[in-house]
């Protein structure tokens, strides 16, 4: 260094003290990938009736400065300044109607519009145009933090209960959105009911399929369009919403459905076309239902009456019923009544259960029949097995008695906090749960104790559930190093993509813990570095300067590169030499570290 300019020694010298220090400010904003595929939202009327207008939404949106923060709009405040880009500002400072999700809290949501030709009136749509909004998201996975589908409102229904259903081991929100007035217009609902999808995408980390309609969210396979004229078009009658968005943002974490899972997410997109739904009435011949299940009927959605009944006095449809059974076609029963459950409890019920029909619960008539289009495209799985899993709980679509009957509040724990202060309204319990809940899991995980995590977990909690800093009980098993915990948390559903107060997720914490083993698994699971590549260059340039080689390993096993550059063009090797850390050095050589590569200073 010494035959070198003084302005480059000085120069490297800076860039040395800079690793030393080691700062760097965390990302503020979240992303989200909107993917318009049509619906009233977009349409203008034309010579007396509604259809969609392309190449529109995005300059609209842009116009609005609701949608469009001003700080965007200033030149160069915004690293990636491209068309379809567009910043919402979130109000974090204001007290009422703040968003203060309890994980991360970026500032804005940072969104942008992929735009479907051509765009569709929902009924329109086909099982093709599910697989194309699957196949969009899964290309696009790794770089969002969230989804929004804008969708019209006919079939929205439909198109959620498929996707859930399409949607394997999914980690990240996917909303569902549209309007009964188009956005264009004064009088319009589309413009809430978007800004409240962008901000759930963006700041809660729910990892399940949702519909977004007139102040609520609900569980996508639960919901059904049940008004053609009011704004509140959407109900979801077998389950609360997950989130109410009022004064205050409402979510119903013990709610929320957790995969439990350690695969990465996937889509399956064999979906079965030859299912339909058959309801009963009255009277009906046995001809309609002859030829109802004539090949290539495969599934069979049987809409029975109340509490899953058919007549028991009609031999020749219990015995239809019996045949298509025995040459393979699926029939699941779920009721005419839009709330309630099927069961055997009237002998009209069990009838129907000895011809081999599956009692469907409580699913709606949009969940049962794309389920079994998702269950019976599923070539690899034994007709036994798909009847089997039809009665099973997927992705949420159905309560089970476990679910129904046991609450947190049934917690002994819970109940003698409650008794020591006094509290004796179920409100104030479910506050005091509130705040001491994610207290409890994330003293288990750090005590490594899974049997406690367990007794919270059947009493109905939600073991993703984050404590003050945003932080899960995964965050903290992922830094403690508790390879045991993180195979039972990812098992019981928590996601890995989850990011605390400092908008980090669990793979930076095994980074920094140097668990390589979690880093492993993790990785598996489809976590990915969050950071920009500049950004893990400079940590990893931190960790040469403390000739830290568990840390780099870490780094490079978390799939970051050992040759990327700082903004000095600097690499880790820059660093181990110029420092003098030898050990750090050598692993980088090791690792075939280029070492031709230059910096600015050349
Ligand atoms: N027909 C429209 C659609 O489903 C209805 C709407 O979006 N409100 O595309």
């Amino acid at each position: 260094a010494s035959s070198l300019p003084a302005t480059i020694v000085e120069g490297i010298q800076n860039s040395a003290a800079y690793y030393r220090q080691g700062s760097l400010s965390a990302k503020t904003d979240s992303t989200v990938l909107v993917i318009y595929t049509g619906g009233t939202i977009g349409m203008v009327n034309q010579n007396g009736s509604y259809r969609p207008l392309a190449n529109c939404m995005i300059s609209k949106l842009r116009a609005l400065p609701i949608f469009n923060s001003a700080a965007f709009q200033q030149p160069g405040s915004y690293k990636e300044d491209e068309d379809n880009l567009l910043v919402l500002q979130l109000d974090t400072n204001s007290e009422q109607g703040s968003v203060r999700p309890p994980a991360a809290s970026p500032n804005r949501v940072a969104y942008k519009i992929i735009e479907f030709d051509p765009l569709l009136d929902s009924s329109n749509m086909a099982i093709s145009d599910w697989i194309k909004i699957a196949e969009c998201i899964k290309e696009h996975y790794d770089e969002y933090d969230g989804f929004v589908v804008l969708h019209g409102t006919d079939t929205m229904a439909y198109t959620a209960s498929a996707l859930s259903f399409m949607f394997e081991n999914l980690g990240k929100p996917v909303i569902l959105t549209g309007s009964q007035i188009p956005i264009y217009e004064t009088r319009s609902d589309g413009r809430n009911n978007f800004l409240d999808s962008l901000i759930i995408a963006g700041t809660y980390a729910i990892p399940e399929v949702m519909v977004c309609f007139f102040e609520k969210v609900y569980r996508g396979n639960r919901c059904i369009k049940a008004d053609a004229d009011g704004f509140s078009a959407f109900a979801s009658p077998n389950m609360p919403p997950l989130v109410q968005l009022q004064v205050k943002i409402k979510v119903d974490y013990s709610s929320i459905f957790c995969q439990g899972t350690q695969e990465k997410f996937s889509i399956s997109t064999n979906m079965c076309p030859n299912v339909g739904l058959l309801r009963l009435f009255p009277g009906i011949t046995t001809q309609t239902v002859r030829a109802f299940l004539q090949p290539p009927v495969q599934g069979v959605v049987l809409q029975t009456y109340g509490a899953g009944n058919a007549p028991n006095n009609r031999p020749d449809l219990l015995l239809l019923f019996k045949e298509a059974y025995n040459w393979g076609v699926i029939i699941v029963n779920i009721s005419q009544c839009t709330k309630g459950n099927v069961g055997a409890s009237y002998a009209t019920g069990a009838a129907l259960g000895d011809a081999g029909v599956i009692f469907g619960g409580d699913m709606t008539p949009e969940a049962a029949l794309t389920k079994l289009a998702y269950v019976l495209g599923k070539d690899t799985w034994s007709l036994d097995f798909k009847r089997k899993m039809m009665a099973r709980n997927l992705r949420g679509e159905l309560t089970t008695v476990a679910q129904a009957n046991m609450s947190i509040t049934d917690s002994d724990l819970i109940d003698s906090v409650a008794k020591y202060m006094s509290l004796s309204t179920r409100e104030e319990i479910v506050k005091v749960k509130g705040a001491i809940y994610p207290c409890l899991l994330c003293a288990a995980a750090k005590a490594n104790d899974i049997p406690a995590l367990e007794k919270l977990r059947v009493t109905g909690g939600h073991l993703g559930a984050t404590n003050q800093d945003g932080r899960t009980p995964l965050h903290i098993a992922c830094r403690e190093g508790h390879i045991n915990m993180v195979h039972y948390l990812l098992n019981h559903g928590v996601s890995v993509h989850v990011r605390d107060c400092r908008r980090e997720t669990p793979l930076q914490d095994a980074i920094e813990g140097g668990h390589l083993d979690i880093i492993r698994v993790l990785v598996q699971t489809g976590a990915l570095l969050q950071q920009n590549t500049m950004e893990v260059a400079v940590k990893m340039c931190c960790a040469a300067a403390e000739n830290n080689v568990k840390e780099i390993e870490a780094w490079i096993l978390a799939g970051a590169d050992f040759n990327s550059q700082d903004y000095d063009k600097r690499t880790p090797l820059h660093v181990a030499v110029n420092l003098g850390c030898t050990d750090v050095t050598k692993f980088l050589l090791s690792q075939g570290a280029d070492f031709n590569i230059k910096d600015v200073f050349g």
